[in-house]
């Protein structure tokens, strides 16, 4: 159960259609596969997605500070030194996605070397979880045909749009649009990205107020402690907390300070380590939690769902696990298959993924092709 070496592989996948944003814009997936090896010859896998206009971390950074500064401390520990392991990686600060993937890694490796699969291993509640399915910026219709498209494809039917446009008519118009579509036969809510001041959202969720929004998630600045507390304070929806807690102790400032009202849990940001110490938290505060996604690949999918299936409020609400249906490929040997609007849990062990080694020689960049 030794661990002898991790490696950081940069590889690139082409979006097929681009996800746009209020805080930027994914047109390829250039994230880091990361691999923990251990001296039984078990390898361990997860995925890391830079997003480095929410965190600062690039994918050359992520490389650099993994084989640089993460990997030294931690080689040499075994599979069951996850904390020793974590409380390492905590002396540096920040590279959320860095240190989750090397800890989502090591806990593959550990379920892999049991035999036992990583949702089991962390609370093993249920074996599906409902999918929603975020709406980039655009024009209305062309975002009700996209709903409609993930609706009839994969029976999908709670949807994230993406708002923080201004003037914020541009958004609310979308959201009207798709309810009038769709009626009350879909959920719906709205992520901000931060792009919205707190008197904007104010007025934009007055303007959504007959919409029946299930959650509106980090409208306006993170640091803006005191103004999206006003603005929780006037909010009848749960207020989702996303980029304003990238750590355990940020929950409980923002819950606690009256700034947010529920929080998205995203493994590539908080990893399987972290990721149960809030949901830990949430549940002990009493506060809703959503299974978020980071613009994850579908490793990062899968881990993702490996977690929410381990508990209770983590499957109660559509996780976000769909965002690599916008990609042109991927790395495993068996896709994630969307079905009648759920995804699966992973039969095997660990995660339950396997990387198709053609896949990885054919999109990694730091290896010539042959
Ligand atoms: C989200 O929930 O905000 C966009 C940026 C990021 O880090 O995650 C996505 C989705
Ligand atoms: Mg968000």
């Amino acid at each position: 159960m030794k661990i002898t070496r991790i490696e950081a592989i940069p590889f690139a996948i082409p979006y097929r259609k681009p996800l746009v944003f209020a805080s930027g814009e994914v047109r390829v997936a250039s994230h880091v596969l990361v691999r923990v090896h251990t001296d039984d010859g078990v390898v361990g896998v997860a995925e890391a997605p830079p997003r480095p206009f929410t965190y600062g971390e690039t994918q050359r950074g992520i490389v650099a500070v993994i084989e640089d500064v993460f990997a030294p401390q931690i080689v040499g520990l075994t599979l069951l030194e996850r904390e020793v392991a974590g409380d390492r990686m905590a002396r540096t600060i920040g590279n959320p996605t860095a240190k989750c993937a090397i800890d989502m890694a090591i806990w593959d490796a550990l379920g892999k070397t049991l035999d036992v699969s990583v949702s089991d291993l962390l609370g093993g509640f249920t074996n599906r979880m409902k999918v929603s399915h975020m709406l980039g910026f655009d024009e209305p219709a062309v975002m009700v045909a996209e709903a409609q498209k993930m609706r009839d494809t994969y029976g999908i039917t709670t949807f994230k749009v993406k708002v923080g446009r201004r003037p914020v008519t541009l958004d609310t118009a979308v959201v009207r649009a798709l309810r009038a579509h769709f009626g009350g036969e879909v959920e719906l809510y709205v992520d901000g990205n931060r792009g919205w001041s707190p008197a904007e959202s104010a007025r934009a969720m007055r303007e959504m107020s007959d919409l029946d929004l299930l959650f509106a998630e980090e409208l306006c600045p993170a640091d803006d402690v005191l103004g999206r507390r006003w603005l929780v304070g006037q909010t009848p929806v749960p207020f989702i907390a996303d980029e304003s807690v990238p750590t355990p102790a940020d929950v409980t400032r923002e819950i606690l300070g009256g700034s947010a009202t529920a929080i998205n849990i995203k493994t590539a940001r908080t990893g399987f380590t972290n990721s149960q110490r809030v949901h830990h938290l949430a549940d002990g505060l009493g506060i809703e939690v959503v299974m978020g996604n980071q613009i994850d690949g579908q490793v990062g999918s899968a881990c993702t769902l490996a977690f929410g299936c381990a508990y209770s409020s983590t499957s109660h609400y559509a996780g976000e696990l769909s965002n690599f249906l916008d990609m042109s490929d991927d790395l495993l040997t068996e896709p994630l298959q969307i079905r009648g609007g759920f995804l699966h849990r992973l039969p095997g062990n660990g995660i339950g993924i396997e990387i198709d080694p053609d896949k990885l020689a054919h999109y990694r960049i730091d290896q010539e092709r042959s």
